[in-house]
C-alpha cells in the first residue's frame, strides 16, 4: 500500500498516556512487572494486566508477547524484553533489534496499526542511548517501509531522549544489509552492498 506521510515520529510523553492500537512494555522475562517504564505500564493498567501476563509463560530476550491494555488508553501492550548492556559482547544489538522487530511483526499480526515504543533497554539495563536509538530507528524504518502502520511513535521519557531520536531520524537508518542504498533514502555504511 501506497504510504501518503511518514508514520514515524518522536513524542516526548509517559507512554501510559497514549491513546494507540498498542504501546509497547520494556519487560523482564518473568513478564510479572518491574520498575521503570515497566512499572509505570502495570500501574496504570491496573491488576487485570499482570493476571493476564500471568498466564504467559514469561518471555525470552527478544521475544515479544501481546495482553489487552485494561485500563490503560492504549487497546495492547506488546511486551518485549531487552538485552542487559554487558559491553556490547553477549550479542546486545542483534537481541535489542529482535525485540523492535517481534513487536512489530505482532502488531502486524493483529491487525494493530498505530503503536508506541519506549527507549527499551536504555534505563535500568544500561543499553548506550545513541546505539540503541540507532537500531531502533533502523528496525522501526525498515518495517514501516511497507506501509503497514498508520503511526510509530518513538515515546521519549526525557528532553534529551527526543533530541537525540530526532538527531536519528534525521540522519537516516544505517542498515548492515545498505538497504537505504537500494531506496535512495539515508545513508548506506561505506561498503555496503
Ligand atoms: N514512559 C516512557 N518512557 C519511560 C517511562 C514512561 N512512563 N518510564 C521510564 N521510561 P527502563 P529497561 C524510559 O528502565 O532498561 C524494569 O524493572 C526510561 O527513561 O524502564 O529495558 C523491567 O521489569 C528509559 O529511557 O527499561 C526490567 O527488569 C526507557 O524507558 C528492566 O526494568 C527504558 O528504561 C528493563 O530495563
Amino acid at each position: 500500500m501506497a504510504q501518503d506521510r511518514n508514520p514515524i515520529e518522536v513524542a516526548q510523553a509517559d507512554i501510559t498516556t497514549l491513546a494507540l492500537d498498542a504501546i509497547v512494555n520494556a519487560a523482564n522475562s518473568s513478564l510479572l512487572g518491574g520498575g521503570g517504564v515497566d512499572g509505570a505500564i502495570h500501574r496504570a493498567a491496573g491488576p487485570e494486566l499482570v493476571a493476564e501476563c500471568r498466564t504467559l509463560g514469561g518471555c525470552r530476550t527478544g521475544e515479544a508477547k501481546i495482553t489487552k491494555g485494561y485500563r490503560l488508553p492504549a487497546s495492547h501492550v506488546i511486551h518485549t524484553v531487552g538485552p542487559v548492556w554487558r559491553e556490547g559482547e553477549a550479542g546486545e544489538d542483534e537481541a535489542l533489534a529482535a525485540c523492535y522487530r517481534n513487536s512489530l511483526a505482532l502488531a502486524q499480526a493483529h491487525g494493530l496499526r498505530t503503536i508506541a515504543f519506549p527507549a527499551i533497554s536504555t534505563g535500568i539495563y544500561g543499553f548506550p542511548k545513541e546505539r540503541a536509538a540507532r537500531i531502533a530507528v533502523a528496525e522501526v524504518s525498515r518495517a514501516a517501509a511497507g506501509g503497514a502502520f498508520e503511526r510509530v511513535v518513538f515515546c521519549c521519557f526525557g528532553e534529551a531522549d527526543a533530541v537525540l531520536y530526532r538527531r536519528v531520524l534525521a540522519e537516516g537508518p544505517a542498515f548492515s544489509d545498505g538497504w537505504p542504498a537500494r531506496t535512495g533514502r539515508g545513508t548506506a555504511p561505506s561498503g555496503a552492498r
